[in-house]
This record gives C-alpha cells, structure tokens and sequence, in this order.
C-alpha cells in the first residue's frame, strides 16, 4: 500500500514541468477562446521566441506520449502542412489552424 503509494507520487514528481494529455483534452472541451489558444502556444513555443519550431513540437508530443510526436521528421511534417509563408516555423497565426483541424 504505501509502497504504490509512493510509486505513485514519484511518478506525479516526475511530470510537474509536464502537463497530461486529458488536461490538455480539456482545454478544447468548448470552443477554445483566443486566450486559450495563446497560452497553449506558450507551452508549445519553448524559448517564447513567438514561433514554434520541429524540436519544441516534438517535446510537447512526447510529453503527451503521443507516439509520432516523437519522430523529429513527422514533427517537420505537421509543421509544414501548417507553415503558410514556409519559413518552417509555426506562428501564432499558423498555430490557430493547427489547432482548429487538429483538435476541433
Ligand atoms: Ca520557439
Ligand atoms: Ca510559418
């Protein structure tokens, strides 16, 4: 008992930068207000340069455990299926298309 208990709890520990993926399910529950799309682009924009980049994508859907984040090139892709002035960045802009096919 104590011993899943504390299994438990180190798994919790290990997650804190983290976030899971039902909350992020639930941000998306109702239609998502601007805010919302801004502060989930906050945790996607890693270095808060204001773009999202391959690499940055990649650790959010590996934190999701969502298995073809993890692949730096289905990041690249996902990028470029979004990436409308094709500087392989993601802006704020992109991102909301992203968002609205993806998720809604
Ligand atoms: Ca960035
Ligand atoms: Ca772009």
């Amino acid at each position: 008992m104590i011993m899943s208990r504390l299994s438990i709890e180190c798994a919790e520990d290990g997650r804190d930068k983290s976030f899971s993926l039902d909350e992020f399910s639930a941000l998306f529950n109702e239609e998502p207000s601007l805010q919302e799309i801004k502060e989930t682009f906050d945790i996607f924009d890693g270095n808060k340069d204001g773009f999202i980049d391959a690499n940055e994508l990649q650790t959010v859907l590996c934190s999701l455990g969502l298995k073809e984040g993890c692949e730096l090139e289905q990041c690249r892709r996902m990028i470029k299926a979004f990436d409308e002035n094709g500087d392989g960045l993601i802006d704020s802009y992109e991102f909301v298309k992203f968002m609205e096919t993806c998720l809604c």
